[in-house]
């Protein structure tokens, strides 16, 4: 099915972070709970929390431990990452800006890379093709680490997950210049990692997410191809090697130029599902795509 958008909005360039909470606040009812009574959802005035140079992606978590959500967006436009504290009530105080190690930096993701569980930041540089990691004191700062994921001409898009359930996290990063997303599982010492799979996608790789989408235990990554209009479900081995197993046929068209996908079981029947904001041509629709059953694990048309 398709899900109109639901007002004429213009589309302002968001991030991958910020446009899937578009995604999934036009896919899912906002009521909380059952008693919640509320038939016609509503946001109050936004209010703008300013950061750097033409913001590109966001994700949010609590970088200072206390209990409070905050964000970080990447600043695409002046190569740098901003941090931004939550009041708790909506509000954010404070700013960290760090270099974010590359050129035009845009994908975002956290993580926790040297096991001291405080939440790590890792970065896709799109024009220098790099991926870069900035260190999380626990306490709110960030501090760029010298090594770095390079040769990703176009890295646009990072996901995090333990893709081989060793307790470590691990990184997929989509090489849009590639036609390919490589993933690299982290080994050793912190911010540490060995290249794992590199699997060629639909051209153009732009956005990914990561779920169990065939219900092994293990994660997968879906990824969307801008080039071409199509999504591609990667089959995790559970050791972290990563497939297409249904090749270009398995490959769903959502439309041209899908920028960004979230994951979510959206109509609850245990599976997850996946919705992808399209923005080519005049489309202006989110696609949702209905997880199959097994063993044909790819996603069901829009
Ligand atoms: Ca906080
Ligand atoms: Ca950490
Ligand atoms: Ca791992
Ligand atoms: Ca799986």
């Amino acid at each position: 099915m398709r899900v109109r958008r639901p007002v004429a909005a213009p589309l302002r360039p968001l991030g991958p972070g910020l446009l899937a909470a578009v995604l999934l606040s036009a896919a899912i009812p906002l009521s909380l709970h059952a008693a919640d009574t509320c038939t016609s959802p509503s946001f109050d005035a936004p209010v703008s929390v300013p950061v750097q140079a033409q913001p590109f992606g966001i994700v949010l978590g609590d970088w200072n431990r206390d209990g409070k959500l905050d964000f970080a967006a990447t600043n695409s436009g002046s190569d740098t990452v901003s941090f931004r504290f939550g009041n708790g009530a909506g509000g954010f105080g404070g700013l960290a800006t760090v270099a974010s190690g590359g050129t035009q930096p845009e994908g975002i993701a956290v993580g926790d890379f040297d096991d001291d569980g405080a939440p790590d930041i890792v970065v896709a540089n799109r024009i220098s093709g790099t991926v870069n990691f900035l260190q999380g004191n626990g306490a709110g700062g960030f501090v760029l680490v010298g090594a770095s994921l390079t040769g990703l001409s176009g890295a646009t898009a990072v996901a995090v997950g333990d893709f081989d359930g060793d307790g470590k996290d691990d990184v997929a990063v989509a090489a849009f210049g590639r036609n390919e997303v490589v993933v690299y599982l982290r080994r050793g010492g912190p911010f540490s990692f060995s290249q794992s799979s590199t699997i060629t996608t639909g051209k153009e790789p732009t956005a990914l997410v990561v779920g169990d989408f065939d219900r092994d235990g293990d994660l997968d990554i879906a990824s969307a191809s801008f080039g071409d209009g199509n999504v591609s479900f990667l089959q995790n081995d559970g050791a972290g090697n990563f497939t297409e197993p249904f090749g270009v046929a398995g490959r769903v068209a959502v439309g041209f130029n899908p920028t960004a996908l979230a994951a979510a079981d959206l109509d609850k029947d245990g599976i997850f599902d996946l919705a992808v904001a399209v923005r080519g041509g005049t489309s202006n629709y989110i696609d949702v795509l209905k997880g199959g059953r097994k063993p044909s694990a790819r996603f069901q048309s829009p």
